[in-house]
């Protein structure tokens, strides 16, 4: 998913931009979906759900629940109306994948884009760019945590001041092991929370459940400072104590220096361990510092 290299293009993404406004919203137009498409939904949500019920994070499954969304294809303005009671938050829809500095301002202003077109039937398992099942059963639900709501409006806001140091490679980063691929220990169990995770069926099994994969205390510096992988699934999952962490990883941290002591660096591998990480095992007993 998500981030092709360049920022500002939106040519070779597969939504239709010709008729979007100039912040990228689109109208959502529901009524133009087909039972085809509607019934696509019906089963990516049906194979999905069973899996979030086992493995994914309590404030992602509750969230989940109240949007009510198992029948279809959601209608954006059913859904905003229980966020913005719950926290503020609007569903905007878009053609796809928008420039870093429209999405950052959206979602300083508590606007989540989510694009309106349904992968197709042989895409069900894995596509590159964002869709409407990704972007909606993926990120939305989430939104209805009022702690994780202001975590995405604050990592919004981080936005300019990364675009300025000219390190929203290193931002990003925080985004994509976080609120795409975040782990989370609850219940002495680790559980998805992350978009990219609880909208894959193979990526839901896959991290919370494979015991070689590298699970590492959340550390909002290692994160900035290490590659990811957009074409399999990843090789680390960083983990949290509780959603709280999230927002101290950014209100905590003073970006500037960082960005200016790293952002000339080349990432560490996506697949590494480096001294100093905390790795977290399946069982909790074996939780060492490397
Ligand atoms: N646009 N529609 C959409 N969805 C995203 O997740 C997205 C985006 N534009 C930029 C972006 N993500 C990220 O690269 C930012 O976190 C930097
Ligand atoms: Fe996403």
């Amino acid at each position: 998913m998500e981030r092709p290299d360049a920022e500002n293009s939106t040519s070779g993404l597969r939504g239709d931009y010709s008729q979007a406004r100039a912040d990228y919203t689109v109208p959502q137009d529901h009524a133009s979906y087909g039972e085809a498409e509607h019934d696509r939904w019906r089963r990516l949500y049906a194979r999905q759900v069973a899996l979030a019920d086992r493995h994914a994070a309590r404030a992602y499954r509750e969230g989940l629940k109240r949007l009510d969304c198992a029948d279809g294809i959601p209608d954006f303005a059913d859904a905003s109306a229980i966020l913005t009671k719950a926290t503020g938050w609007q569903i905007v829809a878009v053609p796809g994948f928008i420039p870093d500095e429209v999405f950052f301002d959206h979602l300083a202003n508590r606007r989540f884009p989510v694009t309106r077109w349904i992968r197709e039937e042989d895409e069900l398992d894995y596509l590159v760019e964002p869709d409407v099942f990704h972007d909606f059963f993926g990120h939305v639900p989430m939104l209805l945590d009022p702690t994780f709501a202001d975590f995405m409006a604050a990592y919004g806001a981080a936005g300019a001041r990364a675009r300025e140091m000219d390190a929203v490679d290193m931002l990003a980063r925080i985004y994509w092991y976080t609120v795409e691929f975040g782990l989370i220990e609850e219940e002495g169990e680790i559980r998805a929370y992350g978009a990219g995770i609880v909208s894959s069926a193979g990526e839901t099994v896959f991290s919370t459940t494979d015991p070689d994969v590298i699970r590492l205390a959340f550390d909002p510096v290692r994160i900035m400072r290490t590659a990811y992988r957009i074409d399999d699934f990843q090789s680390t999952y960083f983990v949290i104590d509780d959603l709280d962490q999230l927002m101290g990883g950014l209100v905590d941290l003073d970006f500037g220096p960082i960005y200016q002591s790293y952002r000339e660096e080349e990432p560490f591998p996506p697949d590494e361990i480096q001294p100093g990480d905390t790795r977290i095992s399946l069982n909790k007993t074996e939780d060492a510092t490397q």
